[in-house]
């Protein structure tokens, strides 16, 4: 309802709009094959990004966003066309369905989480949610192909205004991925201060006062120092077994275990940041022992090329030699002895790295030629056979 010259004016942005959709919508082969494109680039890139860390990985995240933008243009373009198709619903049609409500799901959850929203779904959280209708759409998205698909051919191009619309459109989804920065400072939402992972800051600098997070499963009981050693295996000169005392900072416990025949270790000390996939980050001065200090005493054979932490759980993790070198073995965090959640007696600290490689409870370093790939399956299933 309303006057005749409300009419004309809505009339006029309604025959505006359908004037801009179409000289922005490609050929409709096209918008498919974008679609794919874009999703092979955020699926890609968000799995990519769980093993981002470093500020020259920022890329990563920074495609992630832009493409995940840019394929809402898309998805409203072919949403268009296939409407009408939804009135005979078959079981291909009614997995695509899915595939777009798995799809809208992680752009909707993305979007809220660069907003600063949460979600509490027990152990999972928003970021979890996010990542889990992320990877729905692979198997829905394998199966559309195998139904679907359509070669491009060469009659879908129509040379300068094909480059000019994808130049628009995927210039909006980068405008629109800054815009956010500016906006969400602007609102000063919780979404601001972000990392350029998307982690989010939480108890920066005050000792065991941060999330304890297990990846899956892992949760030990307390370990009792009297009967824990850390053990040095693999390409070693000789083989140790260390006491707690002989790794912790030498005015602590010192009777609490008899010493080994071993020499203590000079406390190292290194600020980093353990930035957890599941979105937060806390920064530390951790205190330990470096990983170089140890393996120097124990003596690495030539053909090394890795260093494996192992924790009492089966949980597992490989570091390059060279990495691993400048790695820390902690004790405490920020001057206190390490709580149990956060992996007492002794944790791996390693900068650079996301937190689910940051190994906690460690009960053995093993040197070794090639990298054991059974680590990828023990992050996921440790903890769980038991
Ligand atoms: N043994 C073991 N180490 C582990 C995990 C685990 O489940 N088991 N979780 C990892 C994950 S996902 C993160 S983010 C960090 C979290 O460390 P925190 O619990 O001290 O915060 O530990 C990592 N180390
Ligand atoms: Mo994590």
């Amino acid at each position: 309802m309303g006057t005749p010259g409300d009419r004309g004016t809505s009339g006029r942005v309604r025959t505006a709009l359908a004037r801009l959709r179409t000289l922005l919508s490609p050929h409709p082969r096209l918008v498919d094959w974008s679609l794919f494109a874009l999703l092979l680039v955020v699926l890609l890139t968000g799995v990519l990004g769980f093993l981002s860390g470093r500020p020259d990985e920022a890329w990563v995240f920074a495609t992630h966003g832009v493409a995940g933008i840019s394929l809402v243009a898309f998805l409203y373009f072919k949403l268009r066309r296939v409407r009408g198709r939804l009135a005979e619903l078959t079981v291909t049609r009614a997995l695509s369905v899915l595939m777009v409500l798995a799809t809208v799901g992680a752009l909707a959850t993305g979007v809220w989480w660069v907003f600063g929203g949460t979600l509490d779904l027990g152990p999972w959280g928003l970021l979890n949610l996010h990542v889990g209708l992320g990877l729905l759409v692979v198997p829905l998205l394998a199966y559309h192909l195998t139904r679907r698909f359509r070669p491009l051919s060469s009659t879908d191009f129509e040379g300068r205004r094909t480059a000019l619309q994808y130049t628009a459109l995927v210039g909006a989804g980068a405008l629109a991925w800054r815009l956010q920065g500016s906006a969400n400072r602007l609102l000063d939402t919780a979404g601001a201060t972000r990392r350029f992972t998307g982690s989010r800051e939480t108890g920066s600098g005050d000792g065991n006062a941060f999330p304890v997070t297990a990846w899956v499963a892992d949760d030990p009981d307390p370990v009792s120092v009297s009967d824990w050693t850390l053990s040095v295996r693999g390409l070693v000169g000789s083989p140790a077994d260390l006491a707690y005392a002989a790794v912790s900072p030498a005015h602590e416990d010192r009777a609490l275990a008899v010493r080994t025949d071993r020499a203590s270790f000079a406390v190292h000390e290194d600020r980093a940041l353990l930035d957890c996939t599941s979105g937060w980050y806390s920064e530390h001065d951790w205190q330990g022992l470096r990983v170089g200090d140890l393996l120097d005493a124990v003596g690495v054979h030539e053909d090394a090329a890795w260093v494996q932490f192992r924790s009492v759980t089966g949980y597992r993790w490989s570091l390059p030699l060279a990495e691993a070198r400048d790695a820390t073995l902690a004790t405490h965090v920020d001057g206190d002895r390490l709580a149990h959640g956060h992996g007492f007696p002794l944790r791996l600290v390693a900068p650079g790295r996301r937190g689910f490689q940051w190994v906690k409870w460690v009960e053995e370093v093993r040197v070794t030629r090639r990298r054991d790939r059974s680590e990828w399956l023990a992050v996921f299933v440790s903890g769980v056979e038991e």
